[in-house]
């Protein structure tokens, strides 16, 4: 049931009654970068007190569901974009979107694999891997930054190549003939840590996701990539199955 007004004998906070009417507001009237109603107007609408609204507005801010520019009011957000759970590359999809990719060396070098590294790519400690950190935009809003591995006898010569505003998967597969056929992906919540925040456009403490993905070649896993997403520009979608109980088939044919 749709919440028109604040119910002061409500167990839910005010603050959660005015979220849900201002998701209501966004959701049936509001189109991305709309403007929102002012706090003062909030204030004055449902006989909230200041603090009140300020704190529906900041949850619905850190949820990425709206934004502040300062000096002009708060605005509705875009809709977070769902992480593909394919083998793709940030460029293929973003461009699926229809929107700019875009990414930007922020460090690149040869190193020798670390523990963590070694295992995923099933190296030696000390192997020599190019090390990738990129900043990946879409239509030159911050997204996400990747931590990539790939051991370098599987691209001797990458570090030459640049990768400002190219797709690392399509250098791999034309430039190295590696085609990628297999990938496992592994995702959880993270904070954003202070390095990483200004780069992407966050607060410090911000909620990201950290992607850990593996690719693999032929058997052989060629990349190892630590992403960080904006938790407030993406969510997960995934199907889900009904399982059969597996004795269901038995117990109906006991019951004959
Ligand atoms: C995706 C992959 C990343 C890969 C990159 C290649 C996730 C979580 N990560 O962002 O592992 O390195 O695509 O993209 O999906 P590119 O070919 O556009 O450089």
């Amino acid at each position: 049931m749709k919440t028109v007004s604040i119910n002061p004998r409500s167990s839910v906070p005010k603050y959660s009654q005015l979220r849900e009417i201002l998701l209501d507001l966004i959701e049936a009237e509001l189109a991305y970068d709309a403007l929102i109603p002012s706090e003062r107007e909030l204030v004055d609408r449902y006989g909230l007190s200041r603090m009140t609204v300020r704190q529906a507005i900041n949850n619905l801010v850190a949820e990425g569901r709206l934004y502040r520019v300062a000096g002009k009011g708060t605005f509705v957000a875009r809709p977070k974009v769902e992480m593909p759970l394919r083998l793709t590359s940030f460029t293929e999809d973003m461009i699926a979107r229809g929107q700019r990719p875009g990414s930007r060396d922020l460090e690149r070098s040869i190193d020798g694999a670390s523990g963590q590294v070694a295992r995923a790519l099933g190296l030696n400690l000390g192997d020599a891997v190019h090390a990738m950190v990129r900043l990946r935009t879409a239509d030159l809003v911050p997204m996400a930054i990747e931590r990539s591995y790939i051991p370098v006898q599987v691209a001797p010569g990458l570090e030459d190549v640049t990768l400002t505003d190219r797709s690392l998967y399509e250098i791999l597969a034309t430039r190295f003939g590696v085609a990628l056929d297999h990938g496992e992906q592994t995702i959880e919540a993270g904070i954003v840590d202070a390095e990483d925040a200004p780069l992407l456009g966050l607060r410090p403490g911000s909620a990201v996701l950290l992607v850990e993905r593996r690719s693999f070649a032929q058997g052989r896993p060629v990349e190892f990539t630590i992403s960080t997403y904006r938790g407030d520009r993406y969510q997960l979608h995934v199907g889900l199955d009904v399982t059969l109980p597996p004795l269901a088939g038995a117990l109906g044919a006991m019951r004959v």
